[in-house]
């Protein structure tokens, strides 16, 4: 049993060492991730999930990239003399023990100059890096506006 031990934690060791490789955000679990199929004759389009925090600090989410886009920011939506509009974020918080939920209307990822354009069910990779240089890679699913009619009035983009 001791020997296991030993060479469990020289396999742990030699993993850390290795790490080239960013490390993975702890505590922070990512749901309903989604893609927008871009509108005919765009090279942009949205991105949406909710982050949970499952620690006792308060994370911030500063960037978001995806293998898809050229580039990619964080948004904003507010209303400015009864218009909506949108405004690019350095940091958007993600309270200790709390969540943020990137929506249509909300914040959300604006992915731009696209490389590719997904298709309805398609699965988009979202890498996202937080505040302590951690990461996570989540897989979102291509969704188009015409698949959930509710949303239709959120799509300016
Ligand atoms: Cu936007």
């Amino acid at each position: 049993m001791k020997y296991f031990v030993c060479v469990m934690m020289v396999v742990m060791a030699s993993v850390v060492q290795a790490g080239e490789a960013p490390k993975v955000t702890q505590g922070v679990a990512i749901s309903e991730a989604k893609v927008r199929v871009p509108m005919p004759g765009r090279d942009l389009t949205a991105a949406y999930f909710h982050v949970h925090n499952q620690r006792d600090q308060e994370r911030f989410l500063v960037s978001v990239s995806s293998p898809i886009a050229e580039r990619a920011e964080l948004h904003s939506h507010s209303e400015v003399d009864g218009m909506m509009r949108m405004r690019r974020e350095d940091k958007v918080q993600i309270p200790a023990q709390g969540h943020q939920h990137f929506q249509p209307g909300g914040y959300h990822v604006m992915l731009l100059d696209l490389r590719r354009r997904p298709q309805t069910g398609e699965s988009v990779e979202l890498v996202l890096t937080f505040d302590d240089g951690s990461q996570l890679s989540v897989d979102a699913v291509a969704e188009s506006v015409f698949d959930r009619r509710h949303d239709n009035h959120h799509n300016h983009h």
